[in-house]
């Protein structure tokens, strides 16, 4: 009882912590926190089996061409690796989810009758397309609904991107009993000043200062598993950048992983589809109710193990002194969102006591 009292505590502590890092409250318009799902969001040991059950019970509607099916391409590969990840995928020019499973499934209705390939007309920009959006989410039968870029958001202006966004507000508003997730544009080789990158930011400042929830398309596949970015390397939806094909290398150099599974993967390679599949799982998980893993967790596979304490080293800097980044795409911000639990910009032993109190077993993961 004592020591579930210290957890509800330190719990509470972080919440606070994060609050103040992330700005929030101070934003009395966003009533929600952002989801941001991205890179870091792939590692599905890490959701406890209870969250996945919890997130069969969402429905799921899904719009897209051909690169937004490259989830529907990891989700399938994924339920053939491991069962607990069954998703039950309706695609059909009309509205309709698929029947309940037993035992459940995620069931997801593809299309915006009434067809099944979708683009920005048939969902968002134009009067039309916006009344077929709203004629299956009349229906009542999702909780969710999420439309999939194809090339679009390579060429466009900063208006028709806040004009994307803006319908996704609108809608919500409509709906208050749905979310309508954002997304941003696949990668296309321009790198980080590229006008691609500038309108996923656009998207991305706004979920976060918004409340919104955004599946972030283009950071999931500018990054390999181990969290080496790509994009100022000039990263395109293929994996292709200055050094080669990262897809290529990395599984080159982790032959037989499940995250190198062959599928067909419309316009890239395996690894990008299976870790969009994996991070839509993540996503539904939070959305069911999953707090995500413990800040402690560096590397979010959802145990607090010494490789975390090795990061933790890394970003120790002692009383009053900024922490140093410590990985290769880390941050003095993310060293303080990890490890900083009590707030005073640095990490020093004070905060080792609460990396102490969660330290876990290497692999166990967090209920
Ligand atoms: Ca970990
Ligand atoms: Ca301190
Ligand atoms: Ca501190
Ligand atoms: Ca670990």
């Amino acid at each position: 009882m004592h020591k579930h009292t210290a957890v509800v505590r330190t719990v509470g502590a972080w919440i606070v912590f994060v609050g103040v890092v992330l700005g929030a409250g101070a934003d009395a318009a966003s009533a929600q926190d952002a989801l941001i799902i991205d890179h870091r969001c792939t590692k599905v040991e890490a959701i406890p089996a209870y969250w996945l059950e919890q997130a069969k019970l969402l429905t799921f509607h899904y719009a897209h061409t051909s690169h937004g099916s490259q989830v529907n391409s990891g989700l399938v590969v994924l339920e053939a690796q491991q069962p607990i990840f069954s998703c039950a995928v309706r695609a059909n020019g009309s509205e309709g989810l698929p029947p309940v499973e037993d035992p459940p499934a995620l069931r997801m209705y593809d299309g915006n009758p009434p067809e099944t390939y979708i683009t920005p007309e048939d969902y968002w920009s134009t009067a039309s397309g916006r009344d077929r959006t709203r004629a299956v989410a009349d229906t009542g039968h999702y909780g969710y609904s999420m439309w999939s870029w194809c090339g679009q958001q390579s060429s466009n202006s900063v208006q028709t991107t806040q004009a994307y966004i803006d319908t996704l507000v609108q809608f919500e508003s409509e709906y208050p009993g749905m979310r309508f997730i954002l997304m941003t544009g696949h990668t296309d080789g321009s790198g980080v000043g590229g006008n691609l990158n500038q309108r996923n930011n656009q998207v991305r400042s706004f979920a976060s200062s918004n409340g919104m929830i955004l599946f972030d398309f283009a950071d999931i596949e500018a990054h390999d598993p181990d969290w080496n970015g790509y994009l100022a390397l000039g990263c395109n939806d293929n994996g292709d950048y200055s050094g080669g094909n990262w897809p290529t290398l990395w599984c080159a150099a982790h032959p037989g992983h499940d995250l190198c599974a062959a599928c067909s993967c419309a316009h890239s390679q395996s690894i990008i589809c299976n870790l969009k599949g994996r991070a839509f799982w993540w996503m539904m998980a939070r959305l069911a109710g999953w707090e995500g893993t413990d800040p402690a967790d560096y590397d979010w596979d959802g145990d607090v193990d010494g490789a975390d304490f090795g990061r933790f080293a890394d970003c120790l800097s002692g009383p009053g002194a900024a922490p140093a980044p410590a990985m290769a795409n880390g941050t003095v911000a993310y060293c303080r969102e990890a490890f900083d639990a009590d707030g005073d910009g640095d990490v020093d032993l004070s905060d080792f006591e609460r990396f102490q109190a969660v330290f876990s077993e290497s692999g166990k993961v967090r209920k």
